[in-house]
């Protein structure tokens, strides 16, 4: 009988186990970065920019990429702001090569701090 309400301690412990809370707050996580990159885009850096024709031309080359809905330029913070279309993920992979194609650096994304 002591065995038995031991197992029974042990199986609610598994069970409250933060495995779920874990999985909650990891939901909410995702929820909340897709409203973000929704309303603002990526942000990324990019290298060589001298003028606005450089700055439309990345615009271009990063507008060309699959799934890519929208690219605004922040000329104060140097920063270009990738919209995906909806159903689409941010792929940095494909934006560094449109990127490099087109004759310019990638230089990672920005960190909103
Ligand atoms: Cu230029």
């Amino acid at each position: 009988m002591r065995l038995f309400s031991m197992m029974l301690i042990f199986v609610s412990f598994a069970l409250a186990c933060p495995g779920e809370e874990h999985a909650k707050s990891d939901k909410v996580g995702k929820v909340d970065a897709a409203s973000v990159s929704q309303a603002n885009g990526n942000p990324i850096v990019v290298g060589g920019i001298s003028c606005s024709h450089c700055v439309e031309e990345v615009k271009n080359a990063i507008k060309s990429v699959e799934g890519v809905k929208d690219v605004s330029y922040d000329t104060k913070e140097n920063v270009f702001y990738v919209v995906m279309k909806d159903g689409y993920s941010f792929d940095e992979v494909k934006i560094k090569t449109a990127i490099e194609k087109a004759g310019y650096s990638y230089k990672g994304l920005k960190n909103k701090n």
